[in-house]
């Protein structure tokens, strides 16, 4: 070990970070600086990596999920030779620069996953070593291993503390990922102060219960970290936790240790000190001693060189298994839309778009082989188990149906973790009401543009008698709101396997799909080219004679209600026009004389939805009617809460009649 080197890539590192954070004059020196040596072995005497091809499929993942410590990160890719110029560490968190206030996936080369949101990158760590185990099962062979690679973390306090890490770190050890090992910054310091406020549980012993092998020892003792590093990686089975003490903001001669370092520049006099104290002349800025460029300089060759014989390893493999390359092919290449055969399902057909979901499933296990997912604990009600595709397990990791547990959040950030870490495509399951407590992770995903599917079902007040807590109202609404989420909320069967298609070709983002409870009517669609339209988000399913008096927008499970509806009226009836509007964001979106030919400018228009009217003035105008609930729910059955909230044809009708002529 080069001792020497390592502590002078450690100055450079703290030297780096103060320096950013002082001319930014904000973001977070504490952690960069307290974890300044951990850093430089991770990166140079830990990780498998190499700096030329960020997207070597078999590097080691190191996830930040302190993210608030980005200067860490930046500091080590720029000092490994990443493609990250000294010149973006010092416009950090300006505009237009690779090195924003956290880090952010797809912006900056070697950023793993968009960190900051506390819990989320942990998380998303376990979904990257569900990845790797899952891929490593369906292409090593006993000659060749092409997928065999760790996946490091840097958790802090502010990490152990938020609920998600919990249940990943759960199902982490349950699933026995030997290959995940998380360094805890234990420097028992946030913003508000000592740990002593509010955080006084011993993490290491929550981590012995969940089956994770944990140790215990000193963030500044090299020896003693890769002692820990070759120890977790003997056991297999067993996730391991290295808790590090450490001080927050080490280096800063007054200031170190206090919660002050956290989240604000040292200020100039304390960074002259610093220098001072490091021996670097105190007018230098953004200064990389040499000995800490020679020691990264050092390690590449041993770099490229792994990388090298992974190819050739792989080279080999791949002549030895034509079949396994040709699948690992389809695994890491676009999806062929022609490949995809979705069910057929009849017109009059009666059937939960739930139920229509499972069964497209079903179909697809085989046409998209890289498809894997499941539920939190709800497949039996989301239909998310493909039967015929195993379970993953701690044993079994070639099965595809995924089991995480009552975790939705931690599902969620999984999910991202799966997709991040390349080769899969995952879909996840639960109530649309709980959609709520994975939101964080859904909002990552759109903000990262991972394509990871939501197969959210029970999507209105018609799931009947469980009554407003699991009565979604707002959810759509709430869901709709986020920029680059797609939620598709398909009307039948047939828009059913269509939706899945869209979600299954979508690349830049997440897909919701939400789903009925109840039977629906497969209905017959007046516009033959409505699987094609149904891009542009809506299209017609009943037209009216002549032009329209009425353009009724409807969605979901009240396309159905919508053509009862017009039937309803009557002679009235023929004056109204049904839209089936899938997607309001894709609509939104579509070519404005695709939306005017739909929806004619100037017409009345009235919308039909189980959830708020929050959002669709956008379509409808300002002086829409709708027919929605803009309440909580009731415990009753679906039909009696349709009539007492004013939800069946009878209603709607009643309400439409005085705008028809
Ligand atoms: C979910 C979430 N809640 C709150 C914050 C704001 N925040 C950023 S850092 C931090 C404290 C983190 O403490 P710790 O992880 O111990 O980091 P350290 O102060 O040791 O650098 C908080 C509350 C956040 N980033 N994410
Ligand atoms: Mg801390």
């Amino acid at each position: 070990m080069h001792t020497q080197g390592i502590a002078q890539a450690a100055a450079a590192v703290r030297l780096l970070s103060m320096d950013a954070v002082q001319k930014a004059n904000s973001g977070h020196p504490g952690l960069p600086m307290g974890c300044a040596e951990l850093g430089v072995l991770v990166y140079g005497e830990i990780l498998k990596h190499d700096p030329g091809d960020p997207g070597w499929i078999d590097r080691d993942r190191f996830v930040l999920s302190a993210g608030h410590g980005s200067m860490l990160l930046y500091s080590l890719l720029h000092l490994c030779g990443y493609d990250l110029a000294l010149s973006e560490l010092q416009s950090f968190r300006q505009l237009g620069s690779k090195t924003p206030g956290h880090p952010e996936y797809g912006l900056t080369v070697g950023v793993e996953t968009t960190t900051g949101p506390l819990g989320q990158g942990i998380s998303n760590a376990v979904g990257m070593a569900m990845a790797e185990r899952m891929l490593a099962a369906r292409f090593n062979t006993a000659q060749h291993t092409v997928i065999d690679h760790y996946t490091y973390v840097l958790a802090g306090d502010g990490d152990m503390m938020e609920g998600v890490s919990s249940e990943a770190s759960s199902l982490a050890a349950h699933l026995g990922l030997g290959k995940l090992v998380v360094f805890y910054d234990s420097n028992r310091i946030t913003i508000e102060g000592s740990t002593e406020l509010a955080f006084t549980e011993d993490v290491r012993r929550r981590f012995d219960a969940y089956g994770w092998q944990t140790f215990d020892g000193d963030a500044y003792d090299p020896e003693q970290i890769l002692g820990f590093v070759a120890e977790a990686k003997k056991d297999p089975h067993r996730p391991s936790l290295i808790v590090l003490h450490s001080v927050i903001g080490k280096g800063a001669p007054t200031l170190a240790g206090s919660h002050e370092t956290h989240g604000a520049p040292l200020g100039e006099e304390e960074v002259r000190a610093a220098k001072r104290a490091m021996g670097v002349p105190e007018d230098s800025q953004f200064h990389v001693p040499t000995g800490a460029q020679e020691y990264f300089q050092g390690k590449r060759e041993g770099w490229a060189r792994a990388h090298t014989r992974w190819g050739e390893g792989f080279e080999a493999w791949a002549s030895a298994n034509p079949d396994k390359k040709a699948e690992w092919d389809r695994f890491f290449s676009p999806l062929d839309p022609g490949g995809l055969a979705l069910p057929e399902f009849k017109e009059g057909e009666k059937m939960a778009t739930r139920k229509a979901s499972g069964t497209v499933l079903g179909a697809l296990g085989a046409a998209v082989p890289n498809l894997v997912g499941g539920s939190a604990d709800l497949a039996p009600s989301n239909n998310t188990y493909v039967k015929g595709l195993g379970d993953f397990q701690a044993g079994t990791p070639g099965g595809r149906n995924l089991h995480f547990g009552v975790r939705e959040h931690g599902m969620g950030a999984i999910c991202n973790g799966l997709v991040l870490h390349g080769g899969l495509r995952p879909y996840c399951g639960t109530f649309l009401v709980f959609s709520d407590y994975m939101r964080p992770a859904v909002r990552l995903a759109a903000i990262m543009g991972l394509p990871v599917i939501y197969v959210f079902t029970h999507d209105s007040v018609f799931v009947g008698e469980d009554g407003p807590t699991h009565q979604p109202v707002e959810h759509l609404a709430a869901l709709r709101a986020i920029p680059n989420l797609v939620v598709l909320r398909p009307g039948d069967a047939q828009e059913t396997a269509a939706a899945w298609k869209m979600a299954l070709l979508r690349t830049a983002g997440p897909t919701a799909l939400a789903l009925t409870r109840q039977n629906l009517t497969v209905y017959a669609k007046d516009d033959p080219q409505w699987r094609e339209n149904l891009r542009h988000g809506a299209y017609l399913v009943a037209d009216s004679d002549g032009p329209p008096a009425l353009v009724l927008v409807a969605t979901g499970s009240e396309v159905n209600l919508a053509l009862e509806t017009k039937q309803a009226l009557g002679a009235a009836g023929g004056k109204v026009r049904v839209v089936s509007m899938i997607s309001r964001e894709l609509f939104l979106d579509a070519p404005p004389e695709y939306r005017s030919h739909l929806l004619p400018p100037g017409g009345r228009r009235a919308v039909l939805e189980a959830g708020v009217s929050y959002g669709w003035g956008d379509i409808a105008g300002p002086e829409f009617v709708f027919i929605g609930v803009d309440r909580f729910g009731e415990s009753a059955p679906a039909g009696k809460i349709a009539e007492h909230l004013g939800l069946n044809a009878a209603a709607a009708a009643a309400k439409l009649k005085p705008l028809l002529p």
